[in-house]
């Protein structure tokens, strides 16, 4: 039963809800990273993001719930050029979302997957998401018509990268951004813990729902039932919630 473990949303402020197809959506935007960008112009662009990266629509209940969740160490640069696009992006949907920057403490090697779990529990535990954005620091969505909201099946959203040309870089890629609803990440028991440094993670989640998993039981003792980690701090910033975590216990 979620609602046990979750927390269930109301409606307190009966506002009307807000149309179907948002009409603020702008389609097709031109990427440039402008020089001298601050994170206080950036707050300064969005004046009505709320403490923690936090944003409802101001007149009218949004249909959909989404945390974005972005794994995160030494990449400021990243991090300010996808908040500067991201939350107009998420606003022009008239979404009900949040910013999460996952923040890995420490020196020991990287390891976004279980980055990943850590942000799903987090998100959780403060509210009723229905959807779970779990995004790259460094890609820019450049079409406001990708509503970042979750379908009934779990859904691969960086299908379409520059760098790879627009198209897929193989079949079963699955890296980048991915949404999934809570009900998604525990039936495939969220993400592996044990890909530490660059590569592999992406495929081993997208393996998660393909037959395939049936012959490699890993997923069953790998993944968000055994993600073990110690919170450090959060912090509500501007225009993150910033969650800062040592998952790189000694046994
Ligand atoms: C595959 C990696 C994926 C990675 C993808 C694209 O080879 O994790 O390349 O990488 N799989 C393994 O290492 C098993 S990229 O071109 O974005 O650097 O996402």
């Amino acid at each position: 039963n979620l609602s046990t473990l979750f927390k269930t949303h109301v409606n307190e402020d009966h506002m009307p809800l807000c149309p179907k197809k948002s009409p603020l959506i702008g389609g097709p935007i031109h990427v440039k990273f402008p020089s001298g960008l601050t994170l206080a112009e950036v707050q300064r662009k969005n004046p009505l993001v709320m403490r923690g990266g936090r944003y409802r629509p101001p007149d009218c209940e949004a249909r959909h719930r989404t945390a974005i969740i972005i794994p995160h160490r030494h990449r400021e640069h990243h991090l300010k050029f996808l908040l500067y696009y991201l939350h107009p992006f998420l606003q022009r949907q008239q979404l009900n979302y949040r910013i999460y920057i996952i923040h890995q403490a420490g020196t020991y090697t990287f390891n976004r997957a279980k980055l990943m779990n850590v942000g799903f529990r987090e998100a959780m535990r403060e509210e009723d998401w229905d959807c779970l954005f779990f995004h790259d620091v460094d890609l820019i969505p450049e079409d406001d018509r990708n509503t970042y909201v979750c379908d009934s099946n779990p859904k691969h959203v960086a299908i379409a990268m520059d760098k790879f040309g627009y198209k897929l870089p193989y079949k079963m890629y699955f890296g980048g951004v991915s949404a999934l609803t809570p009900l998604h990440y525990l039936k495939m028991n969220g993400f592996p813990n044990n890909y530490w440094g660059w590569g592999g993670e992406d495929d081993d989640i997208g393996l998660r729902f393909n037959m395939l998993a049936k012959t490699r039981q890993t997923w069953k003792s790998d993944g968000m039932n055994t993600a073990e980690y110690e919170l450090i701090s959060r912090e509500y910033m501007p225009l993150y919630t910033n969650i800062t975590v040592n998952i790189a216990l000694r046994p």
